[in-house]
Formats: structure tokens, C-alpha cells, sequence
């Protein structure tokens, strides 16, 4: 190589491809290097088996070739359960010391107005603090949306509130309900948190709703589709509807984002747990 050649300035579009291309080379060495370690292979295959990704497994694994663990089934096991533990995030169940907007996304028929159900008893009935409590329909487009939650409120003892109270400050948590196809509403959805944000002393959390029974490839395009907001924790639904997990699992591990709470039925309030690693890593291990 001349001088010449090493001063060519290197396009950010070659450096991803020599990184994709590294990456593909750690891929296919993990895989051969396994393939030869009898008992590493054997583990590879039974997380593989449980829907873990592939690649992810081996080079997870391959490391390991001629350590102390590698005769040792069940310590490679827990090797890669601990690193599972380690890669999923949880997001704590914050106190609401602040007074918080909790704003529900998600895509059409997912259990987004049953969570806001469910949250709303939790808040206001089940935690050592009662919280003082609303719920607010941003559903314009479904007809009877309003109604499903108005029952919730009723049902509960909990106020449906409109936009313009949430200036009067007068509630610590204040649940938003969306409609599944935003599309439209997008925009506005995204100016009602500019002016919570600016206008109110209340913070925004934004979670995105997903269910446990989609497909890997469904689950990306939910998120693509809801990529413009800044999702600070996703709920999974319908664990009751399916015991494989991988799905969810690879998905929470490829975007590193925490999981706050799991809704695990259609009763309403009782349905839904805090979101927990032991809950997770357990339903992933003994589905059945
Ligand atoms: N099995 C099961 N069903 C659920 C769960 N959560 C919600 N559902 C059911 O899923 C259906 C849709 O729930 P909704 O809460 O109305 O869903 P949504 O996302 O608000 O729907 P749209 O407003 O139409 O977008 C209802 O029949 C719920 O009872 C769950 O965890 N498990
Ligand atoms: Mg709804």
C-alpha cells in the first residue's frame, strides 16, 4: 500500500460495511469453533431449539472452547441464562414522586386500553401510596374507544379526564390511551407531549405495547412504526396466549430497551404483573 492510499479518507458506508463483514467472519468462526467442542454445541442447540438466535448463542458460546466450563453442561447452561439475566433490562416501577403523564402507544388490538385499565386500579388501589389518578382518550378514531375506557373509569372510581385538565395539575399519574392506527393523529399526538413537556409540571413516559404472541418480524415494524417517539419502556401482552417466548426475548436483548410491566390475561384489574428477569427467564425455560 503507498502512502497515498493510506491518506484516502474512509466513507462512514465502508466502515459499516467492514464491520458487518468482521461481524459475518466472528459468525461463521463462532460456528466452526463449536462444532468442534461436543458439549458446547449441545447447549447452543438447546437455546437454539428455544428460539434464541442462532449466531448470537454461538458467539455467545464459542469463548468458552477449552476453559474450565466447557465439560460442564449445566454451568454452561446458567453461562448463558446469566447473560441473558444480564442483557435484559427492567424498568423499575417508579415512585411517583413527580407527577407523571404515562401516554400508551401500540399498534391496533393489542391490549393497550385493558393495560391503561389495569394501571390505573394499580395506582390508585394496590400500591403502598394511593395515587391520584386519571384517564385521558386520545382515541379519536374508533368509535366506542371512549366508551371501553369510560367503563374502565366508571368501573374503577377513576376520573376520564379532557386535555385542557391536564393544566389544572391536580393528578399524580395521568394514563393516555391512544388509538392503535395513530397515523393520522401522529402529529398530533406529538404536539399534546410538546405541551405537556412545556406548559406542565408533569414528565412524560411513553411505553410502546407489544404482544408476546407477534412474530419477530412483526415485532420490528411495530417499533419502526412508532420509531418518532421516544419509548422509555415497552409491555408485553397476552403471555396467557403463548408459551414461546424467543420472539419477545431476541427482540428485548437486539433493542436493549427495558420492559416495565406483562399483561397475562383480559381480566381487568388482576392481569398484569410488574415485569421481573426470574418471571421471563423462567417462562422462557420451562415453556411446555
Ligand atoms: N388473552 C389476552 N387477551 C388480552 C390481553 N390484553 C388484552 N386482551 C384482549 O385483547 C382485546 C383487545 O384489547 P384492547 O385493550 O381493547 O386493545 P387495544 O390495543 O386498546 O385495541 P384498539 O383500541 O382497538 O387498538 C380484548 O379482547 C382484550 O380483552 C392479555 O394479556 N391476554
Ligand atoms: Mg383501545
Amino acid at each position: 500500500m503507498t502512502q497515498e492510499n493510506d491518506n484516502i479518507p474512509v466513507t462512514i458506508e465502508e466502515i459499516q460495511a467492514l464491520r458487518a463483514e468482521i461481524s459475518l467472519m466472528h459468525e461463521s468462526l463462532a460456528h466452526d469453533v463449536i462444532g468442534h467442542a461436543p458439549l458446547l454445541q449441545k447447549v447452543a442447540d438447546l437455546f437454539v431449539a428455544k428460539g434464541l438466535d442462532k449466531a448470537w448463542v454461538e458467539k455467545l458460546l464459542a469463548p468458552l472452547v477449552g476453559s474450565s466450563f466447557e465439560n460442564d453442561e449445566m454451568l454452561l447452561v446458567a453461562y448463558v441464562l446469566e447473560e441473558l439475566d444480564i442483557l435484559l433490562k427492567i424498568k423499575d416501577e417508579t415512585n411517583v414522586l413527580d407527577k407523571k403523564v404515562h401516554i400508551v402507544v401500540g399498534a391496533t388490538g393489542i391490549g393497550k386500553t385493558s393495560l391503561i385499565g389495569k394501571l390505573g386500579a394499580r395506582y390508585a388501589y394496590f400500591l403502598n401510596i394511593p395515587y391520584k389518578v386519571a384517564y385521558l382518550n386520545f382515541d379519536r378514531q374508533k368509535v366506542g374507544a371512549v366508551e371501553q375506557l369510560a367503563h374502565y373509569a366508571d368501573a374503577m372510581n377513576i376520573p376520564l379526564i379532557v386535555e385542557e385538565d391536564l393544566f389544572g395539575e391536580e393528578y399524580d399519574v395521568i394514563l393516555i390511551d391512544t388509538a392503535g392506527s395513530i397515523g393520522k393523529n401522529l402529529s398530533e399526538l406529538e404536539s399534546l407531549i410538546d405541551i405537556i413537556q412545556r406548559d406542565t409540571a408533569y414528565s412524560v413516559e411513553i411505553s410502546l405495547v407489544l404482544s408476546a404472541t407477534s412474530k419477530a418480524r412483526d415485532l420490528e415494524r411495530i417499533v419502526d412504526g412508532f420509531k418518532s417517539f421516544a419509548i422509555d419502556s415497552f409491555v408485553f401482552t397476552k403471555l396467557d396466549e403463548t408459551y414461546d417466548l424467543a420472539d419477545m426475548i431476541n427482540f428485548l436483548i437486539e433493542h436493549n430497551k427495558p420492559i416495565s410491566y406483562l399483561s397475562t390475561g383480559q381480566v381487568i384489574p388482576e392481569d398484569l404483573i410488574v415485569a421481573s428477569k426470574e418471571y421471563l427467564l423462567n417462562q422462557f425455560m420451562n415453556e411446555e
